[in-house]
């Protein structure tokens, strides 16, 4: 099923299903060779949601601020590569949502523990704005929390649950959006965890 969030924002409900057990040995994997961590924010505050990359590109915050690096800040390594069954299963979720040729380069990997949050915050370290982001939730279930362009507008919420895609482009891509603390339950292929996985043109 296709649902519009928003304009320009697909939910796929289910989209990614047949393959969550693969995508979940792939991020221990890359997990294995670049490991979750809490990133700090600019101001110094330590993020409760754990993180990693793969692609050419990561994601990474510290005292510096935010910024897409070519490795690994622990390691010193380029970023695990991103597995051809990521790019694939992001192109594929782009093209139904309208958004053809989306040729992703990172993938940031968040790990959500029950008591986990994100605040809301736009998306917006990327050159490529034309692109969309798309989204994979893995896991026990999250509220996702979005709003409109200005951090003040009316805040929606929908709860996104294992082998949901969301994808968000043209007029949503800039968003303001977030996850709501993540309750404890249990999910029989990652415990009380929730993965998602975010695909980004840089
Ligand atoms: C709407 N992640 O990594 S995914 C993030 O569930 C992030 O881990 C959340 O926000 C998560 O930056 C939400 C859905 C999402 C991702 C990117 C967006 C929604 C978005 C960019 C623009 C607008
Ligand atoms: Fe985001």
């Amino acid at each position: 099923k296709r649902v519009p969030l928003d304009c320009g924002a697909w939910l796929l409900g289910g989209f990614a299903l047949h393959e969550t057990p693969v995508l979940l040995s792939m991020i221990r994997e890359i997990a294995d060779q670049a490991s979750f961590r809490h990133l700090e924010t600019p101001g110094g505050r330590r993020m409760s949601v754990a993180m990693t990359n793969c692609g050419s590109a990561g994601w990474v915050s510290d005292r510096r601020g935010y910024r897409y690096t070519d490795r690994d800040p622990l390691s010193g390594r380029t970023w695990p590569s991103m597995p051809p069954l990521f790019s694939a299963l992001a192109r594929r979720a782009a093209e139904v949502a309208g958004y053809g040729s989306f040729a992703p380069d990172a993938c940031l990997i968040n790990r959500y523990a029950p008591g986990t949050r994100l605040t809301l915050h736009q998306d917006r370290n990327e050159a490529n704005l034309d692109a969309p982001i798309v989204s994979v939730s893995l896991g026990v279930p999250a509220i996702f929390l979005w709003g409109g362009q200005r951090r003040s507008d009316r805040i929606r919420r929908h709860a996104l649950h294992h082998g949901d895609v969301v994808v968000w482009g043209g007029p949503a891509r800039m968003t303001f959006h977030g996850v709501d603390t993540i309750a404890k339950s249990n999910h029989d292929d990652t415990g009380e965890l929730r993965f998602n996985l975010t695909f980004r043109a840089t």
